[in-house]
């Protein structure tokens, strides 16, 4: 007798309506978000739909043009040809903030190719957008998911690009990539590339009420960055598991508001039955040869410790990159968090108590380890370093397993340095750890001491040519520092890492593209750093940094 539809694999837990106190409930949650800066203005909002729509007309541009190419003599074939424009991301699940990226994917006709791609749009953008619009501009087109970033009336666009197997696009708007079939014939930087449209569209058709999901998603989204559980090359939830698993509980509550959402999401989570997998849908088969989500036929996916399936064809986990130690942690935020949601609904504590920010650097641990990756060269820093933090989980998986360390857990992102070195000394203490040099951000103050610097070297420079080597030229240093936070087990006294470290190092310096190329700029090390000895750019304005305990008791 189940006249509604149900959304999920289950039936609900509770089909209730929302009672008055949870409506208001929910009220002072979204004024909540509101006053931690999470909305942004309507006219910011208008703005990013029109840049959408710049990006419309370029992308059918591109088509018409590369239409003429291949057919000179098909006039019909470029006239009809438009190209499609969908959004994936925060963007289009409605949860970004002010700041964030427009994630935008460009689908063409099947003539149109990715070389295509890189050798038009970037320059049919500059040349069809209003002078200085356009600032920024990268493309990466060997990249895992090839892209051109950019940045349009300063709003951060990420674009990729994928064809379908179609002679022309429908022109109407409804027309979406849903149909599996349209799969057929990519290759996989494609399949990858319409990969997040499909999963975020799925997403938002499996949810019972948008809205409710939405305001949910936002809150849960800023919980968990606050705890520093956000990020998913650090092995925690990304963007997409968050979403999903906020979208399984409006699943099980479908008439429920937001904030009784958000109440429940910490319980159910935490009672999850890992490895159990959260699942929107049954997992479907298609019509590709693609491996498809299945830990009863692929070894590989039984080491899922807390699998979140995405729910578009071809099913993958998302959180392939969670740990013991990550789960772990993920659960001791779980359980803080809800029972502050429970004292919150109860009417005792306000909203603002569940998105107070961690202490990571504060009080959470006396033993940090740096991994600083280095280089005397901005574009080696930027493969090098993004090379070395898709490693760091590693390090941390290996730290766990050493006896004296009880829990090893890598703060959710990087710390970006730039500084400026006069002697090769100097640009290897940085290179190790050192925050003398630091680079003044403020470029009026930078320029006078540079010039000294670069006519008269200091005179206890080692970069005097010895033994026919190169002096010194005094230059910039580019650093990305992460930090593990380290438990000890009660009564451990020694702390020899060198194995682990050493097994890291080897791990890194053995890519192909470093041995080839970046070794020539490029360092990494790996530093003991104690609280109290934590640079002062970890810590915001108002936080306390730890300060180094008295030998003598007084
Ligand atoms: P913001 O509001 O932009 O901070 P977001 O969820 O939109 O949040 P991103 O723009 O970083 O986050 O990413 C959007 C999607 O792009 C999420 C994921 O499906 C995909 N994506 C991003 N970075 C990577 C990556 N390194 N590898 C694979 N997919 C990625
Ligand atoms: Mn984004
Ligand atoms: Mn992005």
């Amino acid at each position: 007798m189940n006249f509604e539809k149900q959304y999920g694999v289950t039936p609900p837990l509770s089909t209730e309506m929302p009672t008055e106190e949870q409506r208001r409930a929910t009220d002072a949650l979204l004024e909540e978000l509101r006053q931690q800066g999470t909305f942004e203005s309507t006219a910011e909002t208008q703005k990013r739909f029109k840049v959408l729509d710049s990006l419309r007309i370029v992308a059918d541009a591109f088509v018409k043009r590369v239409a003429k190419e291949r057919a000179p003599d098909n006039p019909t074939l470029s006239k009809d040809a438009v190209a499609k424009i969908f959004t994936y991301g925060s963007f289009r699940l409605g949860v970004y903030m002010p700041g964030s990226d427009i994630d935008t994917l460009v689908v063409a006709p099947k003539y149109v190719t990715r070389e295509d791609y890189f050798r038009y749009f970037p320059e049919m953008l500059q040349s069809m957008s209003p002078p200085g619009a356009i600032t920024d501009l990268t493309a990466v087109e060997d990249a895992f998911v090839p892209i051109i970033k950019f940045e349009y009336l300063g709003i951060s666009i990420d674009l990729i690009f994928s064809r379908v197997l179609l002679t022309q696009l429908p022109a109407d708007e409804r027309w979406g990539l849903k149909d599996s079939n349209l799969l057929r014939g990519l290759d996989e930087p494609e399949l990858r590339s319409v990969n997040g449209t499909r999963v975020t569209d799925e997403i938002l058709s499996l949810v019972p009420e948008q809205r409710t999901f939405r305001d949910a998603l936002r809150a849960i989204k800023l919980w968990a960055q606050r705890r520093a559980i956000y990020a998913n090359i650090m092995g925690f939830p990304g963007g997409v598991a968050w979403a999903m698993m906020v979208a399984r509980v409006c699943q099980l509550y479908p008439k429920a508001t937001g904030a009784v959402i958000v109440s429940k999401f910490f319980g159910i989570i935490l009672r999850w039955p890992w490895p159990n997998p959260v699942l929107l849908k049954p997992i479907e088969d298609g019509p590709l040869p693609v491996r498809v989500w299945n830990p009863k036929v692929y070894r590989g996916d039984q080491f899922h410790i807390m699998p979140i399936i995405t729910p578009a064809y071809p099913s993958m986990c998302a959180t392939y990159n969670i740990s013991q130690s990550s789960l772990a942690i993920i659960k001791r935020e779980l359980e803080k968090a809800s029972e502050t949601a429970q004292m919150i609904m109860a009417g005792r504590q306000p909203w603002k108590d569940l998105f107070v920010k961690h202490t990571f650097f504060t009080s959470d641990f006396k033993y940090y380890i740096s991994v600083i990756s280095s280089s005397t060269d901005k574009e080696s820093q930027n493969v090098w370093s993004g090379f070395v933090e898709s490693k760091v989980r590693v390090l941390v998986q290996g730290l766990e397993r050493h006896q004296s360390i009880s829990l090893a857990r890598a703060f959710n992102k990087g710390y970006e340095r730039t500084h400026f070195c006069k002697t090769a000394t100097e640009a290897e203490a940085v290179q190790n750890g050192s925050l003398e040099y630091l680079k003044k951000e403020d470029a009026t103050t930078e320029g006078e001491g540079d010039t000294t610097a670069a006519t008269e070297p200091a005179a206890d420079s080692d970069a005097t040519a010895e033994d026919g080597a190169e002096p010194f030229k005094p230059t910039e240093v580019y650093t990305l520092t992460h930090y593990i936070g380290i438990e000890l087990v009660e009564g451990a006294k020694s702390l020899d890492l060198s194995y682990q470290v050493d097994e890291f190092k080897e791990l890194c310096f053995a890519w192909d593209k470093y041995k080839e190329k970046l070794s020539k700029t490029c360092k990494l090390s790996i530093q003991h750093v104690r609280n109290f000895g934590l640079p002062d750019d970890v810590f915001e304005e108002g936080e306390v940094k730890p300060v180094k305990a008295a030998r003598v008791p007084r």
